[in-house]
């Protein structure tokens, strides 16, 4: 019952001893992960420029399309296997519930690589990278992408995005 009822008059103690010395050391870890927010940004080498320009679904899809039949070099599942030229601009198209197409790149050579949205916003995240940036409809985001390494790397969808959500997974193969 005493949970339901004001607490009395001067219950409050200001913290100390060892309560205020932890109380202090996760203020500064607070402001430490804060700095390192614009840090990474600056530093990192595996972070978006934020280049991004406006474009209507429609018309990415039409890119997007045109971007397949140009380097298409097989299938799985039915989502087009494509083989773009190193240097040039590749395309990842996320939707309810899938990414298309699978792109195949090659190990050292760096790629411009577009993502939008056709219907809401999605999440790619690259698996297990644990690289992350936004999926946008309108907005063509462009990644200058290098891959360092061999192997195939998943795109998971990391923005709740309906009913299919957890299945929305995508590939990028590196040779
Ligand atoms: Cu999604």
């Amino acid at each position: 019952m005493s949970s339901l009822l004001v607490p009395a008059r001067g219950w409050f103690r200001a913290p100390s001893g060892h309560e205020r010395t932890w109380i202090g050391l996760a203020l500064c870890w607070c402001l430490v992960l804060t700095l390192m927010m614009p840090f990474w940004h600056f530093r990192g080498k595996q972070n978006s420029r934020g280049e991004a320009y406006l474009v209507t679904p429609a018309g990415f899809q039409a890119r997007v399309d045109k971007f397949i039949a140009a380097t298409k070099v097989g299938e799985q599942n039915g989502i087009p296997v494509v083989s773009p030229a190193p240097g040039g601009d590749a395309y990842v198209l996320a939707r309810m519930w899938s990414w298309s197409p699978i792109l195949k790149l090659r190990q050292g050579e760096t790629y411009r690589v577009h993502l939008s949205s056709l219907d809401l916003q999605h999440g790619f995240s690259l698996q297990p990278l644990n690289m992350n940036f936004q999926v946008m409809p309108g907005y063509d985001h462009v990644l200058t992408l290098t891959p360092t390494s061999k192997g195939t790397f998943t795109i998971v969808c990391n923005e709740f995005c309906g009913i299919g959500h957890s299945t929305m997974i995508g590939k990028i193969i590196v040779e």
